[in-house]
């Protein structure tokens, strides 16, 4: 045997940023690199990413959005001529000097986002309303030199995202195209990732600085902090005037265009992995695992044979799962089995020469660990409901947990308690910029997350500065 120990040595509940670290290599999900911030995504990873990227993509091209690639080098006037944008962000911008020895006539910036360049074309492409809408998206890379400490796909300095950029003749058409890709958003992390969302607006003080508005889906981790999953961002006629953007409309009249701008990052399978994930390793909503069963067979040397034929077969019986036959011979069964649930595969299927005699197998759910006896006849429909209900099981814990995780509160004071009890505040609010940073400097950095969608009537004075409050809103610390 050439066993050598991989299990998850510190628990999620007691120092969570060391358990993540762990989980997220011993999985084999992420390789660290000589340079900080910037992570191999292994072939583990990049399957789950696969997966959003198929359905995301499925989504926005069946609404009529096309895909397109831009340049990853922007030239510095480009990126600087919308400045309200930028501003902020500078800090951030990486940049290529030089090509070998010698220096450039001009910076280039390595894409931190791509409004400047996609516009700039949009400029020149659109003339008349009948080039309109014009609705791109790029799958890319971006670099973002953040100077927080990085985490691999929760913060990291290089990530991959889809950016969507969209010019409409109308603000009601933009509006509504905002919401339908946010709606797209909530359901590929609750649909695939099996991650309850908050769909809202952002704050003045947390929009986007280049947007009118900025909606949002946020959730909250068992560490205690909230997260964004993505946003969609409605941009007005903010760029379209800077990049002179226009069209002549059916009277001849000269109009800028509407824009929205959406992105969807690497980050949401952080967000997945912190929310699922237990002391035994990764867990694998069924509809991001590529392999969503594996099948470990009890080997002893004088039924051998009968049993892994008998594997054999189940193993092409399966074969939409895609099925994994772990029949190495220098390891432990038990061994297989910490390292299959280390690794988040859904299902476990074991099979020795006593349930061969009884024609069934065991089946080892990865969420629950519960086991069930199953008749090998009846294998393939049990499978695919088992895999539907912990679908489903993860997704209603994860829910539990959020809205057992709000409080709701009417002083800044309860919101500190909150956010010190690791839960999240709902509190009625005015909404301005003064109050946020107020209560941000004073309930521990705690930051408003989002103004749901469903409101209820807030009657009430604002819980920071006794203002009128307009409406609910969700406050935590957060990533
Ligand atoms: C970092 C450096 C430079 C965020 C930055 O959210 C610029 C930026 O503009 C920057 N970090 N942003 C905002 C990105 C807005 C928007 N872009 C398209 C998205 C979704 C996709």
């Amino acid at each position: 045997m050439k066993e050598k120990q991989i299990g998850i040595t510190v628990k999620k509940e007691d120092d969570s940023s060391e358990w993540y670290t762990q989980v997220i290599q011993r999985a084999d999900l992420i390789e660290y690199t000589k340079v900080s911030g910037c992570y191999v995504l292994k072939p583990n990873a990049y399957a789950i990413w696969e997966i959003i990227q198929k359905y995301f993509d499925a989504k926005i091209k069946k609404s009529g959005v096309k895909n397109a690639y831009f340049p990853l080098l922007i030239p510095e006037s480009l990126l600087k001529k919308e400045s309200k944008h930028i501003e902020g962000f500078s800090p951030e911008v990486a940049w290529v000097t030089h090509a070998g020895d010698s220096k450039l006539d001009e910076r280039l910036a390595i894409r931190p986002t791509s409004e400047t360049i996609m516009y700039d074309s949009y400029s020149k492409w659109i003339r008349s309303h009948k080039d309109l809408p014009l609705r791109l998206n790029q799958w890319c890379n971006v670099v973002r030199w953040e100077f927080k400490n990085p985490v691999p796909f929760l913060r990291s300095r290089e990530f991959l995202w889809q950016e969507g950029h969209t010019a409409f003749a109308t603000k009601k058409e933009a509006d509504e195209e905002a919401r339908e890709i946010l709606k797209y958003y909530k359901q590929v992390l609750e649909e695939l990732l099996a991650v309850p969302m908050i769909e809202g607006i952002k704050s003045e003080k947390e929009k986007f600085a280049g947007a009118d508005y900025t909606l949002s889906i946020e959730t909250f981790l068992p560490t205690g902090k909230a997260i964004q999953g993505a946003t969609s961002h409605g941009l007005g006629q903010n760029f379209s005037k800077v990049f002179n953007i226009s069209f002549l409309d059916e009277e001849n009249k000269k109009q800028y265009v509407w824009q929205n701008s959406w992105g969807l990052t690497t980050r949401t399978i952080g967000v997945m992995i912190m929310m699922h994930s237990d002391n035994k390793g990764l867990v694998l909503p069924p509809r991001v695992a590529l392999n969503k069963v594996v099948i470990v067979p009890i080997i002893f040397e004088n039924t051998k044979e009968k049993v892994l034929k008998v594997c054999d077969e189940i193993k092409k019986e399966l074969s939409k799962h895609n099925p994994i036959l772990d029949d190495r011979d220098d390891y432990s069964a038990g061994w297989k089995f910490s390292d299959w649930e280390l690794k988040g595969i859904p299902i476990r299927i074991e099979l020795g020469p006593k349930d061969l005699e009884n024609k069934e197998v065991i089946l080892v759910r990865r969420d629950t660990h519960e086991k069930i006896k199953v008749k090998i006849k009846d294998l393939s429909k049990k499978i695919d409901e088992i895999l539907e209900e912990i679908q489903a099981n993860l997704f209603n814990k994860a829910k539990k947990f959020l809205d057992s995780s709000i409080v709701e509160v009417d002083s800044i004071s309860k919101l500190k308690d909150a956010v010190k009890n690791k839960k999240m505040g709902y509190a009625p609010w005015c909404g301005s910029r003064e109050c946020e940073e107020t209560i941000k400097a004073k309930a521990d950095g705690a930051k408003s997350l989002n103004i749901p969608f469903n409101q209820k009537d807030p009657k009430k004075r604002c819980f920071a500065c006794e203002g009128k409050a307009k409406y609910y809103a969700y406050f935590a610390k957060s990533y």
